[in-house]
């Protein structure tokens, strides 16, 4: 199989290349990958002899339609993907997630070739903290960001050109995923690597919000079920189940790194701040017979530190940089 994988040498992209490549040893991979502040190299180093890497980006449409007439399947996982980045310069994120989604639809469209469009469950917007409902394939669109927003027009237009032109595609919503490769401007490795460097952990408002987390490796398990068994122009949500508090999160976090559980700060709220995510995977885990590899969170979290200790070399070039940019924005 030809696979064309965008977004490759980001946070899930680059877990998603490593895993595909150990469990489907055929594959010939192809990554398209733009080399954003969010995208390097370095994350495939251990595989670079067996891809092949294109440094271009999802909005250049005739260097799409090229990779994608020499594909049998696209990943579509590019994306800005940051929501503190969208609130404060949304366009790169109406380009990249929405322009450059319709260049893949219609190249898929042009060659016949099967896609699987990566999502967030972040498109529902927020649920109450007493709220008994989880996110389902039927839940109504309402996103809250400008990062979400562009996420959900992406998802609109795979629909659209799964009903109107006949496209070969299914779409994953994923729920908020932590492990090795991610990016230091996201909380859990912001706050591992704070840690480490002896700086107090930041919280954002009160710390009450929620998020359900999953370990990359089971979200990218789960592309791979839908993509071998998915039916087209179907919606799956992945979660693993695993709804924590930042206020927890921190603390496990501290604990795992020898640090009393209140060595933190609570900071400025970002705007619009969702409350809460959940996910009920009941479709995902009965149709396709899915289930998560952890089912301890603690255990994933302690794997994820170890990686940012081994690790240094890969995160520290980002990180002053990083600061920087959240010392601007007074977080
Ligand atoms: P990331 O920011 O770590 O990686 C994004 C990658 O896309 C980077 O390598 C970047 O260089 C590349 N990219 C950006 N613009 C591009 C362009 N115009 N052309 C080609 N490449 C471009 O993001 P991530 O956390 O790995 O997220 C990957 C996907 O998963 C996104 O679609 C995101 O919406 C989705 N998602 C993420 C999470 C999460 O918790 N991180 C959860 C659910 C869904
Ligand atoms: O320093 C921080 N302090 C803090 O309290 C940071 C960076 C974040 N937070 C809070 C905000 C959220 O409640 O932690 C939670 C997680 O924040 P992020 O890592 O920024 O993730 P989130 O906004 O939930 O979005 C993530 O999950 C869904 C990904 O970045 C998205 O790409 C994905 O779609």
């Amino acid at each position: 199989m030809r696979m064309l994988v965008t977004g490759g040498a980001g946070f899930i992209g680059a877990n998603f290349v490593h895993q595909t490549l150990d469990r489907l040893p055929g594959v010939e991979l192809t990554v398209l990958d733009a080399l954003t502040y969010a995208g390097d190299r370095a994350s495939l180093a251990a595989v670079e002899d067996r891809i092949t890497f294109v440094h271009g980006s999802v909005t250049d449409a005739a260097l799409v339609d090229d990779l994608v007439s020499r594909s049998d399947t696209v990943v579509h996982f590019a994306a800005e993907s940051h929501n503190d980045n969208s609130v404060a310069q949304p366009w790169p994120f109406v380009e990249t997630n929405i322009v450059g989604t319709y260049h893949l639809l219609t190249s898929v469209r042009r060659h016949d070739v099967r896609l699987h469009h990566i999502s967030t469950d972040e498109v529902f917007g927020d649920l109450e903290l007493d709220d008994p409902a989880r996110f389902t394939e039927h839940t109504a669109y309402n996103p809250s960001s400008p990062y979400s927003s562009t996420k959900a027009g992406a998802d609109l237009l795979v629909r659209a050109w799964v009903r109107s032109y006949g496209v070969r595609a299914t779409i994953s919503n994923c729920s908020n995923n932590y492990g090795p490769f991610h990016h230091v401007e996201k909380f859990i490795p912001r706050q591992i690597t704070n840690i480490i460097d002896g700086v107090r952990p930041k919280i954002y408002g009160t710390g009450r919000n929620v998020r359900d987390w999953i370990h990359v490796d089971d979200h990218n398990s789960a592309v791979l079920a839908i993509l071998e068994r998915g039916r087209i122009g179907e919606t799956y949500l992945i979660g693993a189940e695993c709804e924590v508090d930042n206020l927890t999160v921190v603390a496990e976090l501290l604990e795992l790194l020898d640090r009393p559980r209140d060595w933190f700060d609570l900071v400025s709220d970002r705007p619009g701040h969702d409350l809460r995510y959940a996910i009920d995977p009941g479709k995902l885990r009965a149709e396709l017979d899915w289930k998560p590899s952890y089912t301890s969170f603690r255990d994933g979290l302690a794997q994820t530190v170890d990686w940012y200790r081994a690790n240094e070399a890969w995160w520290r070039p980002k990180k002053e940089k990083t600061e920087r940019r959240y010392a601007e924005l007074g977080r």
